[in-house]
């Protein structure tokens, strides 16, 4: 994971390594490739400090280099964009020019000048062999860096604002004169009108001072669109007709004018779906009396989403009469609205952008007569959003797109709903954005991501849309991550490692499946290596990387965002590191180790698994963070433990199934019944779940525990049980139909590794299991004394699972015994007793009975007793408590 090479300098390697091909198209009526671009190895040579993005169409690197002096002149044109101008002069003082001053013309004298637009621009341009920006598409610069000069030119404003944006990053941060800036020419266009990122999750609503920060966030990233819908924000939705106070509006102007210096598009979405009447003289009249306040103070672009609404029930009579019902009925409802804002409000207004909606049917592509409606009759000017096929779409592709635009009949602008966590409040979503495919954007009238409740830590997906979104023809999603992690780190190589430990743990999305990939590459690697030290140095740096970031990253507000998220990570890191000592410990054949270590993998688990995300309604919701991976790892370091041991130990839970939410297949064997498994679809003829015994080994009663209260339809309703001994050949247990709890009993001398219980037909319920059970064949049966405590059982001394102890009620009186009978005589060489950590050496002589007749082997030692039995046939063994203080605690005695 960690080479030699900065991460930053892989991402612009990987970058760069793209630029070729696309350089090689030219923007509609360029006229053909760049003249004089270089191959890879030249841009090689051009290589900058930090990667430039979004990654530009067409990086030509110049053999010259520019020198900061410490007098800089900016020459810039007669209209040129002020916010432009503010970050050239800004840039050029970071890179150590101590005066940066504008003039009409250049002073000569040696200093560095800088051309922004206008005849200056044009002029250097050409000298330096670089075409201006006539032929680029909206939005599109040329810059070039040269022969002691510098020139930017814009198609338009924002065109001159993506220059600077450009130059901003070409430049080092340093703090005297002298910088040298490869001589380098740049011509650059976006792959879609529209990009940016629509606030629209439901929960907490991010602050002001976040909305602030994103909006400098985006104009850094070329993103041109910001839309305000947080959903529970009332004044959008549930009081969507009362006008904003007075200090609410204030903040939205300080949005809108920050959106401005910025070039982006602050869109104001207004939701009226709750209580909106379509017919209404006066709803209308309210929508377009909020939209005024919001014109004045500089909105121009205006959406309605109408998602997340019933459109089977109108909220008023009134629109029955007018429309009558059904989904062809709400899509001319919708329609009739809509297209009454339009002419009142938009046409009326010089200078309003088209307006954008959000259908109700935003999530596929099937014909249907509220979609037909809508095609046919709203205003062509509309703009329409659509989350791709699927709420969370997995991957969109450009046939999915055209699909879109045919079956809408209007410009299609997708609401990506990535990396957007309101339905996984337990997860960060940091992997990049991914299964888009190349040739989308150019489909699209744009592309906007809904972002996660987090604002800060959205900043890592949002820097791979913004890449994509300009240039999906050069996006790399692994080399865009990359490179958004080297930005967030401000170049800091120890910073980019934690964030990137950190973020490869919160990777998995339903467009990223894969979790951790580096961590679990990592283990997978020790799976077969067994290179201890190499994997205790992976997770260490995940159990570190937390206390690095808390101290090294200059985005605090990522850090405030990801607090339940570090502090998990740095407590599975630890639980992690403690499993692989175990592994390690069983390995040698070193039994009180790994015993030690076992017994504090219980609580350290517990702990990972305790810190909590308070959404906005107070409730407390557990974190997961590489979950599957890091649970898993620690899942099976307690399993080899166990087949040391010689105990079965816990079986491994697995299904074909997708999960929902947070509802992992593990918590079917977790033994607790309140806790589920849940798939996130409905099961299909031949979907599964299954166990995973881990050995092969004589099957007891099986229990399949399927539904709960609050979905006790949610169960295989016709089913079979299966078990096999190798995977593939699979023999019938029990068929069930139509019951949420199964039970069955194999025949005696059934064994088997694998049990299954697998679906007959589909149905169109999904599929809860709170537990899946077989019960051992071969517990010890364990009686005597002392009696055990509440809350604990003498069989837990004799069950097999050493996370299971007897505690007495009680001190042991002298000669009181716990005696153990395995269901049958058994050759063994050893008994070993498990005690809790700390338990008094000599607090009981052991005794096994062999030929009917009890033989002292030897006393307990401390909290791991192994004591010879000879190898007989041993039918009990028995633990004879002499007097003492303490109350005896037991958890597993093993004949083996
Ligand atoms: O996606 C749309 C159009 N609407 C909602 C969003 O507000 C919400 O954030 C996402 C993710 O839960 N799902 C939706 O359906």
């Amino acid at each position: 994971m960690h080479r030699t090479r900065t991460a930053a300098a892989t991402a612009l390697a990987t970058a760069l390594a793209v630029l070729p091909l696309t350089g090689m198209a030219g923007p509609p009526g360029a006229g053909g490739p760049t003249s004089g671009h270089h191959g890879p190895r030249d841009s090689h040579k051009a290589a900058v400090s930090r990667p430039l993005s979004p990654v530009p169409r067409s990086v030509r690197s110049r053999s010259d280099q520019v020198t900061v002096t410490p007098s800089v002149t900016v020459v810039a044109g007669p209209d040129t964009d002020r916010p432009a101008l503010a970050v050239v002069e800004k840039a050029l003082a970071d890179a150590g020019a101590a005066r940066v001053v504008r003039a009409g013309r250049a002073p000569g004298g040696g200093q560095l000048t800088v051309y922004v637009d206008g005849a200056g621009a044009a002029r250097t341009l050409r000298a330096l062999g670089a075409r201006g920006s006539d032929g680029l598409p909206a939005e599109g610069y040329a810059l070039a860096v040269g022969a002691g000069r510098i020139a930017l030119s814009g198609k338009d404003a924002t065109g001159t604002y993506y220059a600077a944006q450009t130059l901003r990053q070409l430049l080092p941060h340093r703090a005297r004169p002298g910088a040298r800036i490869p001589g380098t020419a740049v011509r650059d266009w976006p792959a879609t009108p529209l990009r940016g990122v629509i606030e629209g999750f439901y929960g907490t609503p991010w602050s002001h001072a976040a909305r602030l920060d994103q909006l400098d966030f985006y104009g850094a990233h070329k993103m041109n669109l910001y839309a305000y819908s947080p959903k529970d924000d009332p004044y959008l939705r549930a009081k969507w007709r009362d006008p904003y106070p007075a200090d609410r509006l204030a903040q939205l102007k300080e949005l809108v004018d920050r959106a401005h210096q910025r070039h982006v598009e602050f869109t104001y979405a207004l939701s009226p779906g709750l209580s909106v009447c379509y017919s209404s003289d006066a709803d209308l009249k309210a929508l377009t009396a909020k939209f005024e306040t919001l014109w004045d103070i500089g909105v121009r672009t205006f959406a309605v989403p109408l998602d997340d609404i019933s459109y089977t029930d109108w909220n008023c009579a009134a629109d029955k009469d007018a429309f009558g019902t059904g989904g062809g009925a709400a899509g001319a409802a919708q329609a009739h609205l809509l297209n009454r804002l339009q002419r009142e409000f938009i046409a009326g207004h010089p200078g309003a952008a088209p307006l954008q909606m959000v259908p109700t049917e935003y999530y596929d592509v099937k014909p249907s007569p509220y979609k037909e409606a809508l095609a046919a009759r709203l205003d062509k000017d509309v703009l329409v959003e659509w989350t791709g096929v699927g709420v969370i779409a997995p991957t969109m592709t450009v046939a999915q797109a055209r699909r879109a635009r045919e079956v809408f009949g209007h410009p299609i602008l997708t609401w990506d709903n990535y990396p957007v966590n309101d339905y996984v409040t337990s997860r960060l979503l940091l992997g990049p954005f991914n299964g888009r495919e190349k040739g989308l954007p150019e489909q699209l009238a744009g592309i906007t991501a809904n972002p996660m409740i987090q604002p800060a830590a959205s900043k890592l997906a949002l820097y791979t849309v913004a890449d994509y979104a300009w240039n999906d023809a050069a996006y790399d999603a692994r080399a865009s991550w990359t490179a958004a992690i080297g930005e967030l780190a401000g170049g800091d190589a120890r910073t980019a490692r934690a964030l990137r430990a950190f973020a490869d743990a919160q990777y998995a999305s339903s467009l990223n499946p894969r979790q951790a990939p580096e961590l679990s590459a990592a283990i997978e690697r020790f799976g077969g290596d067994g290179d201890a030290r190499r994997l205790d140095g992976v997770l260490r740096s995940l159990q570190e990387a937390p206390a690095v970031l808390r101290e090294r990253l200059a985005d605090r507000g990522f850090v405030q965002d990801s607090g339940p998220w570090l502090d998990a990570t740095r407590a599975w890191g630890t639980a992690a590191r403690t499993a692989l000592r175990l592994v390690e410990a069983v390995r040698a054949g070193d039994g009180p180790t790994a015993w030690q270590l076992r017994q504090r993998i219980p609580e350290l688990v517990r702990t990972a698994r305790s810190f909590v995300y308070v959404d906005m309604a107070g409730k407390r919701v557990p974190v997961v963070v590489a979950d599957g991976v890091l649970d898993t790892f620690v899942e099976d370091a307690v399993a080899a433990h166990d087949a040391s041991l010689g105990l079965a130990g816990r079986p491994k839970g697995a299904t074909d199934l997708p999960v929902h939410q947070d509802n992992a297949v593990s918590r079917m064997t977790d033994g607790d019944d309140a806790t589920c498994f849940w798939s996130g679809a409905a099961p299909g003829a031949g979907s599964f779940v299954e166990l995973d015994l881990r050995a092969e080994r004589p099957l007891g009663a099986v229990r399949l525990a399927m539904g709960k209260s609050g979905s006790p339809d949610d169960y295989l309703r016709h089913g079979v049980l299966e078990y096999s001994s190798d995977h593939e050949n699979w023999h019938p247990l029990a068929a069930f139909d139509q019951r949420a709890e199964v039970r069955a009993e194999p025949p005696a001398g059934t064994s088997a590794r694998y049990v299954r219980a697998r679906a007959t037909r589909a149905q169109d319920t999904w599929l809860v299991v709170r537990e899946f059970t077989v019960a051992g064949a071969g517990a010890a049966a364990v009686a005597g004394g002392p009696p055990a405590a509440p809350g604990s059982a003498l069989r837990s001394a004799g069950d097999g699972d050493p996370a299971t102890a007897y505690r007495a009620a009680r001190a042991a009186q002298p000669g009181e015994a716990l005696e153990f009978t395995p269901d049958a005589p058994r050759a063994a060489r050893s008994v070993t007793v498990l005690r809790p950590q700390g338990a008094p050496a000599g607090a009981a002589d052991v005794e096994v009975r062999t030929g009917g007749a009890w033989r002292g082997i030897g006393t307990l030692s401390g909290a791991w007793t192994r004591l010879g039995a000879g190898g007989g046939a041993v039918g009990g063994v028995r633990l004879v408590w002499r007097a003492g203080p303490a109350t005896p605690e037991v958890n597993e005695v093993i004949l083996r």
